[in-house]
């Protein structure tokens, strides 16, 4: 019966968490980075397997700490490898709430003020960019929110597309060279064609050079083509750079196209006033990605999507379902003028944060992730053998260090879990990219850090 359950739940659950909680803590204190191993080894390790009977709560927390022994650890200091990184404990107050209660956010009938919850962050973040009086919506990560801008720029410029199917002109999209993955593939999945996805060129560092886009611009115009979108990036993943969003947006007014703005990454730099400058020409996008999961470090995913003009969201998304949409008003029927159906509280662990921090606080993070970045820096330019690919513009360092192979020292570093650090390509090069997102993370870990890159790089194999 119901009540039995939850008798289960208020006798044991509480008890249950905390046993799951102390020990994957302790687990994660006594082991804060994991040597790597491969996954036909993972498989002879564990059992996971899925059998007949069922096992008690008592088991599967045994179970599921078990795995999260053996789980790569992401919020530790020693995770310098993604552009996410570390915990917040607000954050994760409010992603238990969100599992325990289960909503989906798609109607005021099954989420109630929960939708509100979302409605005030979209309004505070659009605030944060000068893109007050902008609609918004959660996507499951960036990937998406390009994926859905790119739906709704498609539609402003061929609004038969959606129901007729494509047109006979020959649409174009633009992008730099250092886009993001998702934009090829958002090209791909839309019936764009990824072909007519133009990858413009950058400068010495990493933008976008808005004289090509503009030569490129003219060129498919005068070829018949109808060039309708241009996709800037602030913060690009391994460089961090940001495109010149003043010029881009003054060639796409003059064009006619519509501005989408990649802030999955650098977005955040909005919440903090010693390093939004960065951003300027963000408030004449007509669209903005922006992951507070990324630099804000509240759980996965966390993806905004903003866009300018209210109403297209809806236009280009919505779909009649009677068995749903059944009751309220439909402002606060976010399933109408999203891509998912069933969809997963991803606002309230931020709010959460939000309120926890406050603005100030949210900014201080950023702050700090810029402080870290500096360190590393200053540390790599007085180290003789360590070569600083470029002045960071962003919360990622990418270096090199003399004669050794910047992919076997990564390699090596994850081997013995001593850290986890990436690597990425620049100009032809493969560079550790090292990112500072992690403010609970200090100057000492980051300066253990090299000294374990400087080890391993001294050692015959990576050379
Ligand atoms: N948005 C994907 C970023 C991947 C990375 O952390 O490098």
């Amino acid at each position: 019966s119901s009540s039995a359950a939850s008798d289960v739940y208020k006798r044991q659950l509480p008890a249950l968490v905390q046993r799951l909680l102390e020990q994957v803590l302790a687990d994660e204190a006594a082991h804060p980075g994991l040597p790597q191993v491969s996954a036909a080894e993972m498989e002879r390790r564990l059992d996971l397997e899925l059998t007949d009977p069922g096992r008690s709560l008592e088991q599967v927390v045994d179970e599921l700490v078990h795995l999260a022994s053996l789980t790569p650890r992401t919020t530790t200091h020693r995770f310098f490898n993604q552009l996410f990184a570390g915990r917040n404990e607000a954050a994760v107050l409010g992603e238990v709430l969100a599992a325990l209660q289960n909503v989906s956010m798609y109607t005021w009938k099954a989420a109630g003020p929960q939708i509100l919850v979302e409605q005030a962050l979209l309004r505070h973040l659009a605030a944060k960019v000068g893109l007050e009086g902008s609609e918004g919506s959660f996507q499951a990560g960036g990937s998406l929110s390009n994926l859905v801008a790119l739906h709704v720029a498609r539609g402003e410029a061929f609004p038969a597309w959606r129901d007729e199917g494509p047109p006979a002109a020959r649409p174009t999209l633009y992008a730099s060279a250092e886009c993001h993955y998702s934009v090829p593939k958002s090209a791909g999945l839309l019936g764009l064609g990824r072909q007519n996805l133009r990858r413009v060129e950058v400068d010495e560092a990493g933008r976008l050079r808005p004289d090509l886009l503009a030569r490129a611009v003219t060129a498919d115009r005068e070829a018949g083509r109808s060039p309708f979108a241009v996709v800037a990036t602030a913060g690009t993943t391994v460089r961090g750079a940001f495109d010149p969003l003043p010029e881009i947006a003054d060639l796409c007014a003059e064009e006619g196209l519509w501005l989408h703005v990649d802030g999955a990454f650098g977005a955040s730099l909005a919440l903090s006033p010693r390093h939004r400058s960065r951003l300027e020409g963000v408030e004449r996008a007509d669209s903005l990605t922006w992951d507070l999961h990324k630099m804000m470090g509240v759980p996965l995913p966390c993806s905004v999507l903003l866009v300018r003009r209210p109403g297209r969201l809806r236009r280009e998304l919505e779909e009649e379902a009677t068995y749903l949409f059944q009751s309220d008003e439909d402002r606060v029927n976010p399933g109408l003028e999203n891509l998912h159906c069933g969809r997963r509280n991803d606002a309230l662990k931020l709010w959460a944060a939000w309120r926890r921090h406050g603005d100030a606080g949210m900014a201080g993070r950023v702050e700090r992730l810029f402080e870290l970045t500096a360190h590393v820096v200053a540390r790599i330019e007085a180290t003789p053998s360590l070569r600083l690919t470029e002045p960071p513009p962003c919360i990622n360092v990418c270096f090199e260090v003399d004669g050794a192979d910047s992919r076997a020292v990564c390699r090596r570093l994850d081997e013995e879990g001593t850290a986890k650090v990436g690597w990425g390509m620049v100009k032809g090069r493969a560079v550790i990219r090292l990112v500072c997102a992690n403010p609970e993370a200090d100057e000492a870990d980051l300066d253990r850090l090299v000294d374990e890159i400087l080890r391993v790089a001294a050692e015959p194999a990576s050379g």
